[in-house]
């Protein structure tokens, strides 16, 4: 494929960028993800692409209008809507939506008559010949507004994969980069009574220098894959929170509010009405308030204790805003090689889960996914799931918070991003802000993940680095990890060592490895003869360990070397890697890859694995694999693993 072809929305975007006819800049004065990106602009000649400068976090508990359902789409491969033939930039692209008249100027598109495609949901497998498209498409919908007073209006999404560019009533009202993290854009000033309409083009071509990167062993799912809603706030409103568990005193609940546009001295009620607890607390002059909320006989969140309070924080004054959350409040830090959740040594029993639609395939979005996948982990004897590889659906985070699963959430700093290109650096740290900014007032969130497999270099080592130190700026009270390759090495016994020592684990709070030993390396008894040098006094977690099965393809009876791909082969790696896994004295989690089969383009066998990873303990269409049962064994037995 052409770098031409990766470009192509690159540079459609640096052209709208300059566009002053259809953009509109924001009217929020809050510089919250602008902050990070300006520094990095600054040092940087290659500005990275985010505009937006707010984000309504806890939105599934806003009172917010769904425009979920039909839109109208234009597949658009050669990006007619934005460029002529000549490829100038088009006054009178898509984005302004022309109502089409027969007996007038020759148009070539027309909205109104265009078919639709469902939102939220991946438009790869809503339509066969969208099944492989990488590109962008073009959606759009009418929707009502009546204008109220002192009230700011935000167009948010969920996530849409993987750039997004966004007109309300044909002005540019914002664009977004980045497929797994939410967005809003305030259409506030361009708003009319009555009728309006958004049009918007996402484009899910991969790209050298995106987050991912242009190899990912998943599918490019793109589209507005999660929910879009219309939110109305007053003009000073609750735009973010963290409300957490102080770790020296487990009844005091500490943390901030932030008011966007209220003047230093707006008062921010925090109340738990179950435990009888309100403190009030005053805003500075960065719109912050610092809380701290004493109180009495709290019962502390954790899987076997699910426990979630009623939060209402609430802002006084003329333009008072009031929401309401759900949280549960516990700790969780290190000590040595130990886990402490509420100070207790914990041993992770999880699973690894992509946000792959049981059953139907496809971008995983509703409740009913949600529970099937986390009532899998549930069902298997889980404490714990680690979301790979980037922010899943916020339904998921919210329902590990109900279930009582831990969880582990990372974002795409996937494989071989272009690590010395500062640009990329930008793009992860926006997206690192995203999700934390989202999840922080989740309570199974114990891990923040800042990669997954990443090559040991010195610019990796850097890059991810300081990727680690921003996890902890913004949020100093989670564990942070990432996925690391180890070395290996042979043994004197004939066997091999596996060597942990990949310098980036010194910046880690926990270290994550994944290893496939009876896999992409040795037979399944390898790991009999398999030892471990781990060069980190720190928890590990082996994050991946498995191999393939077609679900139903079975090794004879009484086989005793079954052949690679059945049910039995890969029984017999979960078997001798528990029995190796067993051997690590500092091990405190696995979450072996992975839960359910899913769509990826690099798997092309035919007849075995047609385009997707069968490393699943259950197929995508819920059957259930021999490995299954014995993970599900070791877990409820607790046979496996050791808190201290
Ligand atoms: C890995 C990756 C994961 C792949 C898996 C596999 O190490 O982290 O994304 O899907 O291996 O199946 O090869």
């Amino acid at each position: 494929m052409s770098p031409e072809r990766f470009l192509h929305f690159s540079r459609t975007e640096a052209a709208l960028i300059h566009h002053g006819d259809s953009f509109m800049p924001q009217a929020s004065t809050r510089i919250l993800l602008a902050a990070l990106l300006i520094s990095a602009t600054a040092a940087h000649s290659q500005a990275p692409v985010q505009t937006n400068t707010t984000l309504l976090v806890n939105i599934d508990h806003r009172p917010a209008t769904s425009l979920n359902g039909d839109w109208h789409v234009i597949v658009d491969q050669y990006a007619t809507g934005l460029y002529d033939f000549h490829q100038n930039l088009r006054k009178d692209g898509f984005f302004m939506n022309a109502p089409f008249d027969p007996s007038g100027h020759p148009q070539d598109y027309n909205f109104a008559n265009a078919s639709t495609l469902r939102v939220p949901g991946d438009w790869n497998t809503q339509r066969p010949e969208l099944l492989y498209y990488e590109g962008p498409i073009w959606y759009q919908r009418d929707f009502e507004h009546t204008a109220k007073s002192n009230t700011r209006t935000f167009l948010h999404f969920g996530a849409a994969n993987y750039r997004t560019f966004v007109w309300v009533n044909t002005k540019k009202v914002c664009e977004h980069e980045g497929g797994f993290t939410p967005f809003d854009c305030e259409i506030t000033g361009i708003l009319k009574n009555g009728k309006n309409f958004v049009v918007l083009s996402v484009d899910n071509t991969r790209l050298a220098d995106g987050v991912p990167t242009l190899q990912t062993d998943w599918w490019n799912y793109g589209g507005l894959t999660r929910d879009v809603s219309l939110v109305d706030v007053s003009t000073q409103f609750i735009d973010d929170y963290d409300l957490h568990l102080s770790r020296t005193d487990h009844s005091l609940i500490e943390g901030y509010v932030h008011v966007e546009g209220a003047p230093s001295g707006t008062t921010v009620t925090v109340s738990v009405p179950e435990l009888n607890a309100k403190t009030q607390a005053i805003v500075d002059t960065n719109s912050r308030a610092a809380v701290s909320l004493p109180t009495k006989s709290l019962s502390l969140w954790s899987p076997e204790n699910p426990k979630l309070y009623k939060v209402e924080i609430t802002t006084a004054g003329p333009t008072a805003d009031k929401t309401e959350d759900e949280i549960g409040f516990r700790t969780i830090e290190t000590r040595g090689t130990q886990i402490l959740l509420n100070g207790q040594p914990v041993f992770l029993r999880g699973i690894s889960i992509h946000a792959e639609a049981p059953y139907r395939t496809g971008r995983a979005y509703s409740q009913k996914d949600v529970e099937t996948l986390l009532g899998w982990a549930k069902e298997l004897g889980c404490n714990y799931v680690r979301l790979a590889h980037y922010p899943h659906d916020e339904r998921m985070t919210r329902t590990a918070d109900r279930l009582g699963l831990v969880v582990w959430s990372e974002i795409p700093d996937y494989w071989a991003l272009q690590f010395d290109n500062p640009a990329v650096l930008a793009k992860s740290k926006q997206q690192l802000t995203e999700m934390i900014r989202r999840d922080r007032n989740k309570a199974s969130i114990i891990l923040w993940s800042v990669a997954n497999e990443t090559p040991n270099t010195e610019a990796r080592t850097k890059y991810l680095t300081t990727m680690v130190d921003l996890t902890h700026q913004l949020d100093p009270t989670r564990l942070v990890t990432a996925a690391l390759l180890v070395r290996t090495e042979k043994n004197p016994a004939g066997g091999t060592t596996k060597i942990v020592d990949d310098p980036l684990g010194q910046a880690l709070d926990v270290i994550g490895t994944n290893e496939y030993i009876g896999w992409y390396e040795q037979h399944a008894e390898g790991a009999d003869t398999t030892t471990w040098d781990i060069r980190y006094q720190k928890p590990l977690i082996m994050s991946e360990w498995g191999g393939d099965a077609k679900a139903g393809n079975h090794a004879p009876a009484g086989d005793a070397h079954p052949a690679l791909w059945t049910e039995e082969y890969q029984a017999e790696i979960y078997h001798h890697q528990i029995a190796m896994l067993n051997k690590i004295p500092q091990l405190r989690g696995t979450s072996p890859w992975l839960l359910m089969d899913f769509r990826s383009a690099r798997r092309v066998n035919p007849g075995l694995q047609d385009n997707f990873n069968r490393k699943g303990l259950i197929s995508d269409q819920g059957v259930k694999k021999r490995a299954f049962f014995i993970l599900q064994k070791a877990y409820k037995e607790k046979s496996l693993g050791k808190p201290e």
